[in-house]
This record gives C-alpha cells, sequence and structure tokens, in this order.
C-alpha cells in the first residue's frame, strides 16, 4: 500500500527525533499551569504534540506546514474541478508531502476498493428512528465497524507495539473508504425515504458522495471537495480529536476512537455550530422577509448579545484573525451565490459583526470562522437539511482523527493519563497551608 511505504520510510527518522526530545531535553519547562487555566477548560496549556496540522492564531490552520490556500493550490485538482482530490489531501495529511496527481487518485483507487461497508453498520443505523440524530446515527454505524478491526484482531493474537501502526492504518483505511456510504445512508434515510443509491465507482470520493444523496451535479461535487478539504483537521487539541486521541491511546481500536471523537464533535460548542449559523441567518431573514439592511442586522445582532446568546460563527478559542477557511468559502461564495438571499445575510453580517463584537471589549476574536458561511453555501447547493451539516463535518474530521491516531502509534505514544486535583488541594497549594489544616468539605 502506498501510504504504508511511505510512513515506513520515514518512521525511524520521526521516532528519532522524538526519542531525542524525550531524552536529551525531558526536564525542559515549556508551560506553567495556572488555577484559572485549570478551571477554564485548560485553554492554552499545551497537552499535545502532533505534526499533522497546527493552528497559528494569526493564519489558521496548517496541513502539514502548508496553509490552506496553499493546500488549495498545490494539490492536484480532479480535470476541470475548483477543488484538490480529498485523496491528494490525506496522502499529505498522512506523509507530510504533497502528492502527484497520480498518488492522489492512487489513494481514491485503494478506498474504492475498500468502500464495502458491512451489513451490520445499515442494520444499526435503521435501528434509529428516522428522525434520530444524524450524528448519533453516524457515530453508532462507526461503532458497529469495530467487530472488523484488524488492529484489534492482530492485537488479541500477540503483537509487537512498534507495529500497531500498521493495521491501525489497515483500519483507518477502511474507515474512510466506508464512511461516505454510511454518511449517505443516514442522509436518504432521514431526507430521502430511504431511497438509497448505490455508489458510481466512476467518481472521484467527494463527487461520489454527492451522487450517493442524489445531488449528482458538478458544482455539487466541487462543493464537497472544498468541504472535505477545509474541515479536515485544526489541530489535535480540540474536543473531538482529542477524544478520538484519548481513546486511541488505551489502545482502542479505530472505530472505538473515531465514534467517541464524533460524539464530541456532535456537541453545539463545536461541530453543531455549523448548523446554528445556518439557522441564525436563516431565522434573520424569515423576521425581515428578505435581506435585511445593515441598520436591520446590527439591531438584530445587538438583541442576541442583549438576550445573553452568541453571534454564530463569530469569535474563536485559538484563531485572533479572520479564519481562512472563512475566507475560501466567502471568496467561492462571492463568485457563485451572490444571488442568494442567505449568502447575502451572511455577507451583511460580516459587515457589522465585527465592529459590534470589538465593542463588547470581551470577545476576543470578533472575526468570522470556519462555520459562518459553510450552512450557507450547502443550501445553496441542495444540501437544505441543516441537522445534517454537521455530519458532513465529521466525514471530513474523520481524515484528521485517523492521521493522528496512525502517528500516535507510529511513534509509541502511550496510554494518556494527566492529573486531577480536588479543591482542597488546590487551596492547599495557594495558601501554602498543609492539606492537615485545612477543613474537610
Ligand atoms: N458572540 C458573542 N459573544 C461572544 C462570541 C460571539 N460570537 N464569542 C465570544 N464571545 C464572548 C464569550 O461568550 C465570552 O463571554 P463571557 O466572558 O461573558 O463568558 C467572552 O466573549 C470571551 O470569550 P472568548 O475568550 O473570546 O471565546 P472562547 O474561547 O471562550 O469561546 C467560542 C470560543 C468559539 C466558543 C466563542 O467565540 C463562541 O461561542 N462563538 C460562537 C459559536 C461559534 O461560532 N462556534 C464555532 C467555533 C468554531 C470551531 O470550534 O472551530
Amino acid at each position: 500500500m502506498l501510504l504504508e511505504n511511505k510512513i515506513s520510510d520515514k518512521i525511524q527518522v520521526w521516532r528519532e527525533r522524538v526519542n531525542r526530545l524525550k531524552q536529551e531535553y525531558g526536564d525542559f519547562v515549556i508551560s506553567t499551569v495556572t488555577v484559572d487555566q485549570i478551571y477554564s477548560g485548560i485553554r492554552g496549556v499545551p497537552i499535545q504534540v502532533s505534526d499533522i496540522s497546527y493552528v497559528d492564531p494569526e493564519k489558521g490552520v496548517r496541513y502539514q506546514g502548508y496553509t490552506i490556500e496553499e493546500c488549495i493550490k498545490l494539490l492536484p485538482n480532479p480535470e476541470n474541478c475548483s477543488f484538490p482530490y480529498v485523496g491528494g489531501l490525506y496522502y499529505l495529511l498522512m506523509t507530510g508531502e504533497l502528492p502527484t496527481a497520480a498518488k492522489a487518485v492512487a489513494i481514491e483507487d485503494e478506498w474504492r476498493g475498500r468502500a464495502e461497508v458491512p451489513k451490520v453498520v445499515f442494520d444499526v443505523i435503521d435501528a434509529f428512528p428516522d428522525d434520530a440524530s444524524a450524528m448519533a446515527m453516524f457515530s453508532a454505524g462507526i461503532l458497529a465497524m469495530s467487530s472488523t478491526s484488524k488492529f484489534a484482531a492482530q492485537y488479541a493474537e500477540g503483537m509487537d507495539k512498534k507495529d500497531f501502526w500498521l493495521p491501525m492504518l489497515d483500519d483507518s483505511m477502511d474507515l474512510i473508504a466506508r464512511a461516505p456510504e454510511i454518511c449517505a445512508y443516514i442522509y436518504n434515510k432521514k431526507y430521502r425515504g430511504h431511497q438509497h443509491i448505490d455508489p458510481d465507482p466512476n467518481l472521484d470520493y467527494a463527487a461520489n458522495f454527492a451522487h450517493m444523496i442524489g445531488l449528482d451535479e458538478p458544482k455539487v461535487y466541487d462543493l464537497i471537495r472544498m468541504s472535505l478539504i477545509l474541515l479536515a483537521d485544526h489541530e489535535n487539541a480540540n474536543v473531538s480529536a482529542h477524544t478520538a486521541h484519548l481513546v486511541g491511546s488505551a489502545l482502542s481500536d479505530i472505530y472505538l476512537a473515531c465514534s467517541a471523537g464524533l460524539n464530541g464533535l456532535a456537541g453545539p460548542l463545536h461541530g453543531l455550530a455549523n448548523q446554528e449559523c445556518f439557522k441564525f441567518i436563516q431565522d434573520m431573514v424569515n423576521v425581515f422577509g428578505g435581506v435585511p439592511t445593515e441598520e436591520q442586522a446590527l439591531d438584530y445582532l445587538n438583541s442576541t448579545l442583549d438576550s445573553g446568546r452568541v453571534i454564530p460563527g463569530y469569535g474563536h478559542a485559538v484563531l485572533r484573525n479572520i479564519d481562512p477557511r472563512f475566507s475560501v468559502e466567502y471568496k467561492y461564495g462571492k463568485f457563485t451565490v451572490t444571488d442568494d438571499p442567505y449568502f447575502q445575510t451572511a455577507d451583511i453580517v460580516f459587515k457589522v459583526a465585527p465592529e459590534l463584537l470589538k465593542r463588547t471589549g470581551k470577545v476576543k476574536n470578533p472575526w468570522p470562522n470556519v462555520d459562518a458561511l459553510t450552512g450557507v453555501l450547502f443550501h445553496h447547493f441542495g444540501l437544505t437539511h441543516a441537522n445534517f451539516y454537521t455530519v458532513l463535518f465529521g466525514l471530513s474530521r474523520l481524515m484528521g482523527f485517523t492521521c493522528h491516531i496512525v502517528w500516535a502509534r507510529a511513534v509509541n505514544k502511550p496510554i494518556e493519563r494527566p492529573k486531577a486535583l480536588t479543591t482542597r488541594i488546590l487551596e492547599a497549594m495557594v495558601t501554602e497551608d498543609s492539606l492537615e489544616n485545612l477543613v474537610r468539605k
């Protein structure tokens, strides 16, 4: 397998780099932790090393060092398409090297050969009522494949831990290959009256997904390519990627780990935000009976803030500038969907929201994030069911989860186990009093 050979070539160098850091600089202090950080979701505390991606507060995510703009420019595209092959991105994420078009196609060919979804997955999804959460179905569908894990089988037989990454990679390729049909099955069950569509082996990975949900148009193919590229990874410390990594660190197989990651993604403060953003824009259009003026939009945003709610699609825990993924979507929208009232409304919000958020004096990043436009674009091109948007996010993010996990096994990362303290211990620490002197509560 192409990826196996490439990773094999690189693994020794990475193991040596990691071991050297551990052996020669193991005591080097890179950060201290404050009481405030412990109580604030360990915000900003470095807890992970992974080279798959890194979020630069100003420039946004870099995949293996390449900015989003560079990825879109440098990764090979299918003929006459605006966005790259997803297989090419996976090659970059896994190996750190830009692929040729032939290599990008080879990855997608490999996925095509592994795409058959075990029947148990459909049985599990069918056990859910049609109106159940699409993310719950997605997570359960992925979980149902755990019994097919090659890693779990080989581990049970006994294997050298330095080889764990090999069946982990094998499982990852199976999972990524099968995921589009699983997502399409959920979409068709929920929104197309159970009318399922067979995959088309002549289409690339992204286009085949659009085909399987009945949106067989080149424009939608490109939209899906764009979304899969933009959302594939965002560092390994966000809720979903970190969860997947954490579960994987217990040597749970890739299906158990990725299902857990998807459950984190389903939260409204994380992946669910993309559907909330679209609903927010949709509500504005409904309230004003069309595209609001800047003054109307400002009033609406003010009343949102006054009622203690956030403006969805704005702000970020790490970014301190316009999210470059938003910029890609904005440019694409300006080029393709300018007459759409939802896009026009999102554009007006973009004109007024940053200044308003700056004036609150507390929002650290008043700029739009990727979620501000994803749903608007999906909706324009026929994906009108906002409750499905997080599934599309998850379909993309599985690439990041699996790459982090394969490399965690490749460099022999151990089980993750940070430390939890009690309030009483903290009180003793800050007052320099002994634990015994503090009243037991
Ligand atoms: N609208 C209104 N208030 C906002 C805000 C927004 N878009 N973004 C931040 N704030 C507020 C926070 O609620 C917080 O208020 P309190 O002090 O009263 O609690 C204050 O500004 C400071 O927050 P922050 O440090 O700037 O932001 P956080 O790191 O705590 O939170 C995020 C980041 C994304 C959860 C927050 O900006 C938010 O809720 N945004 C809207 C929802 C959204 O777009 N989520 C998608 C995130 C994309 C991603 O995760 O990739």
